[in-house]
């Protein structure tokens, strides 16, 4: 498929590093093609820092959650994880922990957000970066759910002020205690910073795949995404650097094993700066 041609296909992308904070270059890892039933993949910059980070499912279909995706919380890796669901899945996967990497602004901080720990079918939390500092990148980690929760949205707020995280059970619902952490990187001295977001049109096709570009002459530094309308039965697989495009990143959504008949959309972010 194209989109995996374009996922693969990326390519260390290895300029000097400046001496300004900015990005020098995005890469990838993946695990293993096998069936194990859960899945982690930590991926570090070799000679910078980490400043934005992705993930992506192949092979999974509609039968592997995303459960984690986006920078550690200590900046010191990413956090990649996956887990096939309910009732498992017999075929191979893999999951793919992406890192964009660059020189760090001095100012950077995490800020963390977490719903409280529930049954609710869909849990939201938010990380607004303090004073006027804003995101440059952002992650998700769904904590508890036994492989019966998706995520719904990993989105940058268009002022780019904070990351808001959404995840919702899967369509017979999960009994046990979960809860949703949202994480901003955040950042008041990138120079540039904006946030392009683009949309695929509204419909009930199975999956969904789209690629955001930053503007000439900026690099990507985090990225968002997120589903609108799809009643906790849509959920994203891929949120990528897909830097042999250029700086870009690539977003990918795909309905669970039953399907939904309603019409819903995917929005993919890139997060750009100088
Ligand atoms: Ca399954
Ligand atoms: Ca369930
Ligand atoms: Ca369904």
């Amino acid at each position: 498929m194209r989109v995996w041609a374009v996922v693969l296909a990326v390519v260390l992308v290895g300029v000097p590093a400046p001496a300004r904070a900015g990005f020098t270059g995005a890469g990838f890892v993946a695990t293993a093609l096998d069936s194990a039933a859960v899945k982690a993949r930590d991926h570090h910059c070799s000679s910078s820092d980490v400043i934005g980070a992705g993930a992506a499912i192949t092979g999974g279909g509609d039968d592997v959650f995303l459960t984690a995706v986006g920078p550690k919380a200590d900046l010191s890796g990413v956090d990649t994880a996956a887990v096939e669901d309910q009732d498992g899945f017999a075929g191979q996967w893999r999951l793919y922990a992406s890192v964009i990497c660059g020189v760090a602004p001095v100012d950077r901080k995490v800020v963390t957000g977490q719903s409280a720990l529930s049954s609710s079918s869909t849990q939201a939390a938010t990380a607004t970066c303090p004073g006027s500092s804003r995101v440059m990148s952002g992650g998700a980690v769904i904590v508890g759910g036994k492989a019966q929760v998706g995520l719904d949205d990993l989105r940058i707020t268009a002022d780019l002020k904070a990351v808001s995280v959404t995840a919702v059970e899967d369509e017979d619902g999960f009994g046990g205690g979960w809860r949703v952490v949202a994480r901003a990187v955040c950042t008041a001295t990138l120079s540039g910073l904006e946030l392009v977001t683009a949309t695929v049109p509204a419909s009930s096709s199975m999956m969904k795949a789209l690629g955001v570009r930053c503007p000439e002459g900026k690099h990507l530094q985090g990225m968002g995404a997120a589903i609108t309308g799809g009643g906790g039965q849509a959920r994203l697989t891929t949120i990528m650097a897909a830097t042999d495009q250029g700086p870009a990143m690539l977003v990918t959504a795909t309905e669970d094993g039953n399907g939904y008949g309603g019409s819903w959309t995917l929005a993919g972010q890139a997060v750009c700066a100088k």
